[in-house]
């Protein structure tokens, strides 16, 4: 059993003022359609981007299999040059490997330091900066980093949210996007930004039985496509090919809502952070409380939470 598929939007060739009117304030996931992304949709060969990329060394997520489990951390880093990145993440048997023959590879790209500085594949990669072209959906100012997105045909990268508006840029290969609703999240078992249900075809609804109440929307990237995933939306992703692509993040809210010393864009803003910190050192407090009573103004801290939510 698993939950109800709607079909993501899609809209073809739109321009900036559509965007915002028809897509970013609705708040919901679109596939962009038709979309002018520059010269690398034919440019970005493996061949291409080995060639060029110099000497750059890359940190990976390389896994024995295809469902990457941040749980039971069933994956390695490993460090490579960029251009063995992209050769190996698009063959499915290799010669060279750390696992096995048939190992899987994701790689995101990181910030020149990785603890302070998010990924910027302009400052990263210049000689390939010219060959994209990331839609001005926002202005330049409110820009935070854009992300090489590498993985191997049949790679699947977990349920997570991201607190930033974000366009993915599919630029080789096709993807499956599974997205959840931010209001679902009470049904997705949140271990900080990512869902415990790591097998979102296969879920373990003993221990998740909550998960299939959640509404889950799909579709498939081609080579070309955009998806708009509003902050806050969970997202999946299978890779059905070795695939390539770039995402770029923006602050859709004022900027000093969002946490300075956040290298991937998933801390949860200011407010929301102290406010969870609140709430834990409340229930500490409660923890004074013989049980009964403990439950009993717990319920009524939920009753209250419950009559705020929208
Ligand atoms: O496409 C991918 O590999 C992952 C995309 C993602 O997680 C994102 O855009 O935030």
């Amino acid at each position: 059993m698993t939950n109800v598929v709607k079909n993501v939007n899609v809209e073809y060739q739109i321009d900036q003022d559509n965007f915002a009117a028809t897509v970013q304030t609705k708040r919901k996931p679109c596939v962009l359609k038709g979309m002018d992304i520059g010269e690398c949709r034919s440019k970005w060969t493996v061949e291409y981007l080995s060639d060029n990329c110099g000497p750059h060394d890359c940190v990976v997520h390389v896994s024995e299999t295809s469902q990457m489990d941040f749980i039971n951390k069933n994956y390695l880093y490993r460090k490579l040059p960029f251009r063995e990145v992209v050769k190996r993440a698009s063959v499915t048997k290799h010669t060279e490997y750390f696992i096995n023959p048939k190992e899987f590879y994701y790689f995101r790209s990181l910030g020149e330091n990785v603890r302070t500085e998010a990924s910027n594949i302009t400052e990263q990669f210049p000689q390939f900066k010219d060959d994209i072209k990331i839609p001005q959906f926002f202005p330049q100012e409110s820009f935070f980093s854009s992300v090489f997105r590498i993985s191997s045909a049949g790679m699947q990268l977990w349920t997570h949210y991201d607190v930033m508006d974000n366009l993915l840029i599919q630029i080789n290969g096709r993807k499956r996007v599974t997205l959840f609703p931010p209001s679902d999240a009470l049904y997705l078992y949140l271990h900080g930004d990512k869902s415990m249900v790591t097998d979102i075809d296969r879920p373990d609804l003993t221990k998740f039985p909550n998960f299939i109440k959640a509404k889950r929307y799909e579709c498939v990237l081609e080579a070309g496509d955009i998806l708009f995933i509003p902050a806050l939306w969970f997202h999946n992703v299978i890779a059905l090919e070795f695939g390539i692509a770039v995402n770029v993040f923006w602050k859709n809210l004022k900027p000093e809502l969002y946490d300075k010393k956040d290298p991937y864009g998933n801390k949860d803003l200011i407010p929301a952070a102290r406010s969870m910190d609140i709430l834990n050192r409340a229930l500490k407090v409660l923890d004074e409380l013989p049980e009964e009573y403990r439950d009993f103004y717990a319920r009524k801290m939920v009753a209250k939470i419950q009559e705020k939510s929208y």
